[in-house]
């Protein structure tokens, strides 16, 4: 049985992180049993510091891409084995821009809005004792903002990031069409990846941004993330 380690559901959203959601998308539409080792501490027992990680039959596998490979190779390539290859490359392409791009506006939205922050410090730090209360919060908030000026992000402005989520997001619309999935009747890990960060931007409730309300403007992203959200997690919220 596959063991995934995350952060944990909040309500209908298997997780605050949109690479968690990606991999445990990914394992409900290609069917693989798994069971989810939930909480922040999983953090420090990860190979990479970062969620999620996976450990199938005793080996640890790090980063939502690698078990993603990882998994359609000892699989047979479930949901990936049905596309042919330039559809496998555009699957590609939007899979990276999601991760590396639009997955930080959606990081800046969060830690650097203040209106966020004020809720992320409370979720995240809430139960920190005192004093470490005081300071830990800034201090992460602060690596967070050194971690997207070496991205690059964090070196434009509240509007440029703003826009530049509009861009990707009006990609991703543009490329679902009216399909059921990017790339037909059947789902991809491509498909999983774009649920991991549409469900934080149009299924939660938690957080407010341009960014979001940019995302709710495209009814068939809108229309494509509640699909998934009733077809393979009915079970949670
Ligand atoms: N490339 C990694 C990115 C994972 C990642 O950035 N995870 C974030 C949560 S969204 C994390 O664990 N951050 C904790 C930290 O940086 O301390 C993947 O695809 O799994």
């Amino acid at each position: 049985m596959i063991e995934l380690y995350n952060f944990g559901a909040r309500g209908k959203i298997c997780d605050p992180s949109p690479f968690c959601v990606k991999v445990e998308t990914y394992l409900r539409m290609a069917g693989v049993p798994f069971e989810t080792h939930s909480g922040p501490d999983n953090l420090r027992k990860s190979p990479k510091d970062k969620l999620p990680f996976i450990r199938d039959d005793g080996e640890v596998i790090a980063d939502s891409s690698f078990i993603i490979r990882h998994l359609e190779e000892k699989h047979d390539h479930t949901l990936d084995g049905h596309l042919t290859d330039a559809q496998k490359a555009a699957a590609h392409a939007l899979t990276k821009m999601i991760d590396e791009n639009l997955y930080w506006t959606l990081v800046y939205s969060r830690w650097i809005l203040d209106h966020n922050w004020i809720i992320i410090k409370q979720m995240f730090f809430g139960s920190l004792p005192f004093p470490l209360k005081l300071f830990v919060p800034g201090m992460v908030r602060k690596n967070v903002l050194k971690g997207m000026k070496g991205h690059g992000i964090g070196r434009h402005s509240n509007n440029e990031i703003t826009e530049i989520g509009t861009w990707d997001l009006k990609a991703l619309s543009d490329a679902l069409g009216d399909k059921e999935y990017f790339f037909g009747d059947r789902p991809c890990s491509m498909d999983a990846a774009a649920y991991g960060i549409l469900s934080q931007m149009i299924l939660s409730d938690t957080f407010t941004a341009p960014i979001f309300d940019a995302a709710r403007k495209h009814d068939n992203l809108v229309a494509f993330t509640t699909r998934i959200c009733d077809k393979y997690f009915a079970d949670l919220g």
